[in-house]
């Protein structure tokens, strides 16, 4: 019996899931599609043959034979089906972020820690890209000695329509205030964030590109460049370095060619291109292990830990100062 789905959801990410599971993905099919948009719905229903058009999570709980819940709304409407979905105990994929602030993100364990295990999957994404997973080895490995410090550039082409200047933080900033602990091994302790000169390109009351510096409890620096409006394309770089050299991911590979009297490289120029074979792996992981009844990726546990670091990061973007974070104990709940 193959995972029977509810996408909530059929913007970018969620039509993209819908195609996924309908075209890449063993094991599961989409049964219904929860948007309110009616054509959105429909041009998301006919992609995944046999599914339905749904208006709520709770129309589609009551009226489908669900498994399993991937919402793929904006982060500050999950919570109002995280909740639903959790009592009807159902397995989850959770776009990022969990919630965009902590205190939802509290309530949304506390509910989670009525079942018997975790049931929420966050779709921080990066963590099964492969050359994330292979800095993650040589950090773990300790063959180049130890991680001392990270250069991490962010750079979209340019932001949507409703993008404003917190979500550099709580949509953008968020993957790296993810994906820096699970490289480095350990949590963030601080947080600081400087504007650089305003790109006059980027939307009006948008400040930025800025750069955001996150420190471990070991002292690792992390800068990223957030740059959303860089015109030239979509762009996610990691440089990493060691007591004993370097190390670079997620440099331009596409095609080469010489024309004109210039050599090109193909660039992305979004995030479900640059990020596919992440993507697949991580849905395909998730449909895995939903059907075991588990969760194989970031928990609700990690998406509390980046709405912390999201609040104290709002608030040196507020304020230019340095923020020092701290975490609630995690529950045994989250430790296996
Ligand atoms: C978007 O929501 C994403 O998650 C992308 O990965 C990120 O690059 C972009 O800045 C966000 O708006």
């Amino acid at each position: 019996e193959s995972l029977r789905i509810a996408v909530v959801g059929a913007g970018i990410m969620g039509a993209d899931h819908i195609k996924r599971i309908t075209n890449t993905i063993s094991g599961a099919r989409v049964v219904a599609v929860v948007e309110p948009d009616a054509a959105r719905a429909a041009a998301a229903a006919a992609s995944a043959p046999g599914s339905v058009a749904r208006r709520s999570i709770e129309e589609s709980l009551a009226e489908d034979a669900l498994d399993a819940v991937i919402i793929a709304t904006p982060g500050p409407f999950h919570e109002s089906v995280l909740l639903p979905a959790l009592e009807a105990g159902i397995s989850i994929l959770c776009e990022k972020p969990l919630t965009p602030d902590s205190e939802a993100a509290l309530r949304v364990i506390e509910a989670e820690q009525r079942g018997d295990k975790p049931r929420i999957q966050v779709g921080f994404m990066r963590r099964f890209d492969p050359e994330y997973v292979e800095l993650r080895r040589l950090v773990e490995s300790g063959e180049a000695g130890q991680l001392l410090a990270l250069h991490c550039a962010h750079r979209n082409a340019s932001t949507p329509p409703g993008y404003v200047e917190s979500m550099l933080i709580t949509d953008s900033v968020v993957h790296e205030i993810d994906i820096v602990p699970w490289i480095a091994g350990e949590p963030i302790a601080a947080v600081e964030v400087k504007k650089t000169k305003r790109n006059s390109l980027a939307p009006a009351g948008l400040h930025e590109p800025q750069l955001v510096l996150l420190e471990t409890v070991s002292g690792v620096l992390a800068d990223v460049e957030i740059n959303v409006n860089a015109q030239f394309g979509y762009q996610v770089t990691t440089d990493a370095v060691f007591e004993r050299g370097m190390a670079a991911i997620g440099r331009t590979s596409g095609i080469t060619r010489w024309e004109n009297g210039r050599l090109t490289v193909a660039e992305h120029m979004t995030y479900t291109t640059r990020f596919e074979e992440a993507y697949d792996r991580e849905v395909q992981r998730w449909v895995n292990a939903s059907r075991r009844g588990e969760i194989d990726g970031p928990s609700a546990w990690d998406g509390y830990r980046a709405a912390v670091v999201c609040e104290a990061a709002l608030e040196a973007q507020a304020t230019g100062r340095r923020v020092d974070v701290s975490y609630a104990d995690m529950p045994a709940f989250y430790a296996g």
